[in-house]
């Protein structure tokens, strides 16, 4: 298909359906987020009704999981549409019942936590405990994705048959290892909201082992921050060397990526509980060692994204070290948001590092710092992707253009973000350094001696909340606009090329039984043993999954 073509328009409106829950989660969650921020500051108090783990949990769930979901999986069909042919009627379908699912799921959630049922923050631990439909929303919208999933493996498997012996498109390829991945992770999620969570909130046993959920948890939650991740990276390895009017550096090193990130994002789970008791220091090492591995694949991506620019400059007459710089479209939205996340993402990564550290964890851990390296991560570098992708992306589904003062105000969009970020997150570390815990409101410590020194800090993620909630209602006003009022027209849907002097692909790459097969071998390494531990010697009064069996 030429990349000027338009995907199918009953594809398109699957992805859109997607589009617009991604959105208003962003307009409600990104509210709660500058009320939070302004409770912090010890300048504001929330009406009554409204408690701040409420908000935070809002917050949380809106952002982390239905924003994210929603966004990815509309953009992987829209994706295999494009670069793995149309839909068939049956696929579609099955996409739509995985959607609905979904935002049955999300409305029972959001629901729960409005009603002030479930202010358990979007990592839901026990002992804290939730009306049980907010387990139950959680596990819909996992089992809704599980079908979208399904759905593109089927697609997928139909387009190898129709093409045997070919290397699958990129793109293609980039989907269906994002939502292995997914799969894979969310048996976790699943497992503890489904043998644990949902059976414990409904009074059918009486209590619950911690430890066992939090590992099930950060089972899925590290490789959950890829999930996020993924879909940025197919935009930068794919979509962002044709929107500059270069070539894809290499396509054996993308995928190559890829792989690494599946294989090693999923038995890494521990560095979330480098402060737990109950797992052994020696699994707690070899998941560390783990997640220096899965920097690996970024520095892959670092290395591939400077060739493609590089490439790209040089082809226009650049010369020197970094003569290439100033041959980069700046003034087009589709490349300036995804580039600003990009630079925001060195600065992360390194946080990432610290983070990954054993010894360093200790000083950081549950300090506000965590959440500066969250929002440099998934709400920078990812989210502007997301925006970056949604300039073409939106206006190519929706038969219209991204005239130039709405590409004016996505740049503006993209400044006023970054700015917004740096003093939020800037300030979210420095006081994190100090000791300021995640999670707090202001009313927990407003009154100690300690507190005072985090207090200009927290006035600083004050103003940076203001600044970035300005940068939501002006990415809503472009997102509207592309949706049902930009000018009707032909917008591409940007699908770069290999360079003609990169390696030819080896089809190793698409032996997907074996990388599979290392993965799940990976994942019983670092975890079987570890789990038993945990098992065994579960605490009186909660013996692992026995008190369910
Ligand atoms: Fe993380 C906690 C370690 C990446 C998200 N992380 C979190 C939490 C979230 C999160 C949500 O080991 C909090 C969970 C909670 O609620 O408790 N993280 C890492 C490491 C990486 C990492 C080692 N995190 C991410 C990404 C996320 C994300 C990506 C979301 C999308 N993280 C941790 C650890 C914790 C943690 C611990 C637990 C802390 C605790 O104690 O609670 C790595 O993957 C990072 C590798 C990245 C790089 C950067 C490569 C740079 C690139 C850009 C190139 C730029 C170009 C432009 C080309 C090495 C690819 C340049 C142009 C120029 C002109 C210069």
């Amino acid at each position: 298909m030429l990349t000027s073509e338009r995907i199918n328009a009953h594809d398109g409106k699957l992805a859109m359906a997607h589009f617009y829950v991604a959105f208003i989660a962003l307009a409600l969650g990104g509210t709660a987020g500058l009320l939070q921020t302004l409770v912090r500051s010890g300048e504001f108090n929330l009406p009554a009704a409204i408690g701040y783990y409420q908000l935070l949990t809002v917050h949380g769930v809106l952002l982390g999981l239905v924003l994210t979901t929603f966004f990815i999986i509309g953009f992987l069909f829209a994706s295999l549409s494009k670069t793995a042919g149309t839909l068939s009627n049956k696929v579609r379908l099955s996409g739509w019942i995985g959607y609905w699912f979904m935002a049955v799921g999300t409305a029972m959630t959001a629901t729960t936590i409005l009603l002030g049922k479930a202010s358990v923050l979007y990592t839901f631990y026990a002992p804290l405990m939730a009306d049980p439909f907010f387990y139950i929303g959680l596990a819909l919208v996992v089992v809704g994705s599980w079908i979208s999933g399904f759905a593109m493996f089927v697609h997928f498997a139909k387009w190898k048959k129709a093409n045997p012996g070919a290397v699958t498109p990129l793109l293609s390829f980039m989907a269906i290892f994002t939502m292995i991945l997914w799969l894979v992770a969310t048996l976790g999620v699943a497992a503890t909201v489904l043998i644990q969570y949902i059976p414990w909130s409904l009074g059918f046993v009486d209590t619950i082992d911690v430890l066992i959920s939090r590992t099930l948890f950060w089972y899925f939650g590290h490789p959950l921050v890829y999930f996020w991740l993924l879909p940025a990276y197919m935009a930068w390895y794919v979509v962002i060397p044709k929107v500059i009017g270069g070539k894809i550096f290499s396509d054996s090193l993308a995928r190559l990526s890829f792989i690494l990130f599946l294989l090693f994002s999923i038995p890494v789970g521990f560095h979330h509980q480098l402060t737990e008791p109950g797992i052994a220091p020696s699994w707690k090492y070899l998941q560390v060692v783990l997640t220096f591995l899965v920097v690996i694949p970024s520095l892959m991506t670092a290395f591939s994204m400077f060739a493609s620019f590089e490439m790209y400059g040089r082809s226009k007459g650049a010369t020197g070290l970094f003569g290439w710089f100033r041959k980069l479209p700046w003034g087009d939205a589709r490349f300036f948001a995804p580039f600003m996340g990009m630079l925001i993402f060195i600065p992360a990564g390194a946080g990432g590092i610290i983070n990954a550290s054993h010894q360093l964890n200790q000083v950081i851990h549950n300090t506000i710092w965590v959440t500066g390296h969250f929002h440099l991560t998934v709400a920078t570098t990812v989210l502007l992707t997301f925006f970056g992708i949604a300039y073409w992306l939106i206006p190519h589904i929706t038969g219209r253009v991204l005239t130039k003062a709405m590409n004016k105000l996505a740049i503006v969009q993209t400044i006023v973000w970054v700015v917004g970020m740096t003093f939020m997150s800037t300030s979210m570390h420095f006081a994190g350094l100090l000791g300021a815990p995640r999670r707090s409101a202001f009313s927990t410590y407003g009154e100690s001696a300690q507190a005072i020194e985090w207090i200009p800090y927290q006035i600083a993620q004050a103003v940076g909340g203001t600044i970035l909630f300005i940068g939501i209602i002006l990415i809503l006003v472009i997102f509207v606009n592309l949706a049902f009022f930009a000018p009707k027209g032909e917008t591409e849907f940007p699908v770069g090329e290999v360079a003609d002097q990169a390696e030819k692909t080896p089809m190793l790459l698409e032996n997907w039984k074996l990388w599979v097969g290392i993965l799940i071998a990976l994942i019983l390494i670092a975890y079987t043993v570890p789990f038993i531990d945990m098992i065994q010697n579960a605490p009186p009064g909660s013996k692992g999954f026995n008190n369910i069996l």
